[in-house]
């Protein structure tokens, strides 16, 4: 039998973040960059019972995987695609990282493309179209004027047909150099214009700006008629727990790239055992069975309902 994933279908899932902030709390994501990275951290479960909540859409580990620099060359219509793949693979929330989102128009587009999929969120970032990486070291000044950002997140939220997948602006001010009023500043238009929860990125090796800025906000939020929920990427201050983000806070955590990542080294790595002993032997203790990906990948389900016929 195939596994009855009921939250994938679109109308299922797309309403999930809202519903699990709401009732459930906190909610961790783990990065996926295609199919299986999803069926593997879909699965995942730690020694005292945790799982992820559900996917972050990485556009730089979806880039990466397909060869591309992240600077928005990978663009939204081949994006879907993906996109598409990742849904398919998970019955858990799926959150888009949309860039920029390129203009109004195309924002406009592609969040009603994601609706249909059944994506829970998308996160736009503050920066002019085509952004560079945030966690590139080089100074950028590649900020978006807010007042244009603002309305870019008033027409694509009356571009979506429900209230149910959420509109999440993504603050860049700390990483292009800007301060802490620059951030709130920018977060007090976004929520006036309809954003649906915020995210704040910083590339410090140090938590205190995010803290900074989490406890700046909590005045924001007792300001606004609703709940704005807090988001964080905390890649380079990756010192600090998800315990004690949820504690300074935060009410969505991610870990935006590490499976590319950890793919990547045990690729180079296989490459050059390979290269070293002419043999593949060698490997046997350090790659997964090819039955594991039969396994994940439903095969052996399919060959079992199959002899059923
Ligand atoms: C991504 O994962 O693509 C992100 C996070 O946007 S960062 O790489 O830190 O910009
Ligand atoms: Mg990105």
């Amino acid at each position: 039998m195939f596994e009855k994933k009921k939250n994938s279908l679109p109308e299922n899932r797309r309403g999930e973040l809202r519903r699990q902030l709401s009732e459930q709390g906190p909610i961790v994501l783990c990065e996926a960059h295609n199919g299986l990275s999803t069926m593997i951290s879909e699965n995942a479960v730690s020694t005292t019972g945790e799982t992820f909540d559900g996917h972050w859409v990485s556009s730089l580990t979806c880039s990466a995987s397909r060869g591309l620099p992240d600077m928005e060359i990978y663009v939204a219509e081949r994006r879907l695609e993906m996109i598409e793949e990742i849904c398919f693979s998970s019955g858990k929330i799926v959150m888009v990282d949309a860039d920029t989102g390129g203009d109004a128009v195309c924002l406009e587009y592609f969040v009603r493309k994601l609706e249909m999929l059944g994506v829970s969120a998308v996160v736009v970032e503050d920066k002019r179209h085509p952004k560079r990486n945030s966690l590139d070291g080089t100074e950028l000044d590649h900020l978006e004027d807010p007042a244009v950002f603002a309305r870019k997140i008033s027409r694509a939220k009356s571009a979506m047909a429900t209230d149910e997948m959420m509109f999440i602006s993504r603050l860049e001010s700390l990483v292009a150099g800007g301060d802490l009023s620059d951030a709130l500043a920018r977060a007090e238009s976004y929520i006036e214009a309809g954003t649906d929860g915020i995210m704040i990125h910083s590339k410090s090796s140090n938590p205190d700006e995010v803290f900074a800025f989490a406890e700046a906000f909590k005045k924001l939020q007792e300001k606004s008629d609703r709940h704005i929920p807090l988001m964080c990427v905390p890649t380079t201050y990756n010192n600090v727990g998800v315990h004690e983000l949820f504690e300074r806070g935060f009410d969505i955590i991610v870990h935006a790239n590490h499976l590319l990542r950890a793919a990547h080294l045990a690729m180079s790595s296989t490459c050059q055992q390979l290269l070293e002993s002419g043999m593949s032997g060698v490997l046997d203790n350090n790659i997964a069975p090819v039955k594991e990906l039969f396994a994940q990948t439903g095969y052996y389900a399919a060959i079992e309902r199959d002899t059923q016929i």
